[in-house]
This record gives C-alpha cells, sequence and structure tokens, in this order.
C-alpha cells in the first residue's frame, strides 16, 4: 500500500474485494456489463447488478451513474464510462478527467466517505498508462481540494504492479 496524501492511497488487488463505501465500474455506454473489471464486479454483485443496470438506460462517456452493490461487500457502485484512446485528438484525455470528477461529485452527492476507483480506460479502452494515472492523480487531488468534503478517502486499485508503478 502506498499512501500519497493523507486522502489518496495506490493498492494492488482486486476491486471486487474493496469493502469501504463504492467502488467505480469502468463500464462501456449500454451500463449492461461486458469485460474487465466491468465483468468482474458484474459477476461479484449478482444478477440484481444487471438488473437495475438496464433500467438506467446507458450513460454517456465521461459521465457516471450510481446504484446499489448488491453482493458485493460496498454499498453502492458508480459506473463511470472511460473514453476510448484513439490517438489523443479526440477529446479523450478531458473525458477521462470527467470520469473522476462525475465519479466523485456522485460520491459526495450520495455522503459516501470511501471511494475506490480502478485505472478507467487502461484496459481494452487503450489509454496510455502514464498519462491516465497522471489524470487520476490530478483530478482526484483537485477535487479535494476544491471540495467542501474533507473526508472523502480515496483508494486507487490497480490490478497488477505494473499499473501501480505508474502512480509512484
Ligand atoms: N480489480 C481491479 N482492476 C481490474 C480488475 C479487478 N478485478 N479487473 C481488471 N482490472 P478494463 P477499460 C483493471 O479493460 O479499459 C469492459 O469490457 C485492468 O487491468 O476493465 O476502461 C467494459 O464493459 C485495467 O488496468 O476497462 C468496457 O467495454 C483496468 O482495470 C471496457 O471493458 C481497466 O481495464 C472498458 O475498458
Amino acid at each position: 500500500m502506498k499512501a500519497l496524501n493523507e486522502n489518496i492511497q495506490i493498492v494492488v488487488g482486486d476491486i471486487t474485494k474493496y469493502c469501504g463505501d463504492a467502488i467505480v465500474n469502468a463500464a462501456n455506454t449500454s451500463l449492461l456489463g461486458g469485460g474487465g473489471v466491468d465483468g468482474a464486479i458484474h459477476r461479484a454483485a449478482g444478477p440484481e447488478l444487471l438488473k437495475e443496470c438496464t433500467a438506467l438506460g446507458g450513460c454517456r462517456v465521461g459521465h457516471s451513474k450510481i446504484t446499489d452493490a448488491y453482493n458485493l461487500p460496498c454499498k453502492k457502485v458508480i459506473h463511470t464510462v472511460g473514453p476510448i484512446w484513439y490517438g489523443g485528438s479526440f477529446h479523450e484525455r478531458e473525458m477521462l478527467i470527467s470520469c473522476y470528477k462525475t465519479s466523485l461529485q456522485l460520491a459526495v452527492d450520495n455522503h459516501l466517505a470511501s471511494i475506490a476507483f480502478p485505472c478507467i480506460s487502461t484496459g481494452v479502452y487503450r489509454f496510455p498508462k502514464s498519462e491516465a494515472s497522471q489524470i487520476a492523480l490530478k483530478t482526484i487531488s483537485d477535487f479535494l481540494a476544491q471540495s467542501c468534503d474533507q473526508f472523502l478517502k480515496i483508494t486507487i486499485v490497480c490490478f497488477d504492479k505494473d499499473s501501480a508503478s505508474y502512480y509512484s
């Protein structure tokens, strides 16, 4: 575990085991599940999660929606839709920033005190890990600095040590 400041920590592990208030899902615009972390979250939460997601009517890239967590150990799941990386000229950075901001705002709006993020868009969506990690840290740090909520604890859950190395 690595603490960057008192409110942000980096861990290596499986986000479905996180026991805080909420985890963020790196979803797609359908919100109906997929592979990677999205598949793992739906498998661990059980079929009730898909049922609730079906009623949400999808989600635009860079936006986020919240559901219950069902069989997961956390209380809520925040589904955010990261950008697919097409080389960086298609507003990919702005959309990734928006994923973190809208997820954090949902956490504040729902009075959540602890939230875990995966490395959004860095899997099948191919966002370069180095730049994605810088965007994640800066956006979270800026949000915490500006937010009135001084008690929000953020964990970035990297699935492997290689991903975690980009946060050092
Ligand atoms: N815990 C933490 N991190 C994980 C886990 C896990 N259990 N499983 C994978 N990761 P990806 P994306 C990491 O591909 O790039 C889905 O099909 C993984 O190593 O899951 O945003 C959706 O439905 C990587 O670092 O998400 C979308 O269609 C990170 O999570 C699409 O993939 C993100 O990889 C979204 O692609």
